[in-house]
């Protein structure tokens, strides 16, 4: 029988048939030629379809802000533990990303299921809520240990500023103010049950994926389902921890 498999696969990633590499339909010699950032060629690594003008700068903001966040964070911390300890950068650099989870900065994407499952099932966001406390689930992008509607988190206003200001007469964001409710309703009960960094870029990114009219339904929900997003959050947090190490 089949012992082994073959050695050879296939990747949607890059195409290598041509003279040079195309990567999600454009060439090298148009991307390194075109006007187009960083964030325009991640937008389309990552997703493999050119997002509109917004999305890119969507990507590119979700990256500076992620990047910023002070040094007594988990990550953080344990990048310049183990940098001081005297392991190399990859070591390092590891260290901190290891420590992105479900209680730090690692619900973007658990965000943006829980919320658009709640509302793929006509859910109204005080049906969700209750629906989540009865299962005695966090809601995922939920809650801060010191941020509150008291002591906004500026990350998540920049967000939610860019998605009325950029996105409002382009696009719809029902994903976003499906969430804002939620909120509404967690912050009657405990001031710190905001919508926090994670959970805005994952229901505003959301709404990119499915109103911008660049992906069809399926492959909104398969970038969705497959845990994708969670990039926007670890790159910012690579570049951060890089300046911690070299700076
Ligand atoms: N309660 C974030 O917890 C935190 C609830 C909730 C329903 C919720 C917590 C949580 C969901 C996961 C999430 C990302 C662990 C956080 C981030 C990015 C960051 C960080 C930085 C960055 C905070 C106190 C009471 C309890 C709980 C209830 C709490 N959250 N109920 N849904 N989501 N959130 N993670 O303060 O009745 O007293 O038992 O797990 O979104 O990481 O700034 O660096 O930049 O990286 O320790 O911003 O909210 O509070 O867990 O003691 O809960 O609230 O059930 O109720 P705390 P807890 P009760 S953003």
């Amino acid at each position: 029988g089949l012992i082994r498999k073959p050695a050879s696969f296939n990747t949607s990633i890059f195409d290598e048939r041509g003279e040079g590499l195309i990567d999600g339909g454009v060439s090298y010699a148009e991307v390194t030629e075109s006007e187009l950032g960083i964030s325009s060629n991640l937008g389309r690594f990552w997703f493999q379809k050119s997002l509109p003008a917004y999305g890119d700068k969507f990507i590119e903001i979700c990256l500076q802000l992620t990047a910023d966040h002070d040094r007594d964070v988990s990550g953080a911390h344990n990048t310049i533990v183990c940098g001081r300890a005297g392991k190399n950068l990859i070591s390092s650099l590891t260290s901190g990303l290891l420590t992105i989870g479900d209680r730090f900065g690692g619900t973007l994407d658990g965000a943006a299921r829980q919320f658009s499952n709640a509302m793929d099932n006509g859910w109204s966001p005080m049906e969700f809520v209750n629906n989540m406390r009865i299962q005695k689930k966090h809601i995922m992008g939920i809650g801060h240990r010191a941020k509150s509607i008291k002591n906004p988190d500026s990350r998540v206003e920049i967000l939610k500023t860019f998605a009325i200001n950029k996105l409002e007469f382009t696009q719809e964001t029902p994903l976003l103010e499906f969430a804002l409710e939620v909120e509404k309703i967690m912050t009657a009960k405990n001031p710190n049950l905001i919508l926090n960094v994670d959970g805005a870029i994952g229901v505003i990114f959301v709404d990119i994926l499915r109103h911008s009219k660049v992906f069809t339904p399926a492959e909104a929900q398969q970038i969705i389902d497959s845990g994708t997003l969670h990039v926007l959050l670890i790159f910012g947090r690579y570049l951060r921890y890089m300046e911690q190490l070299l700076g």
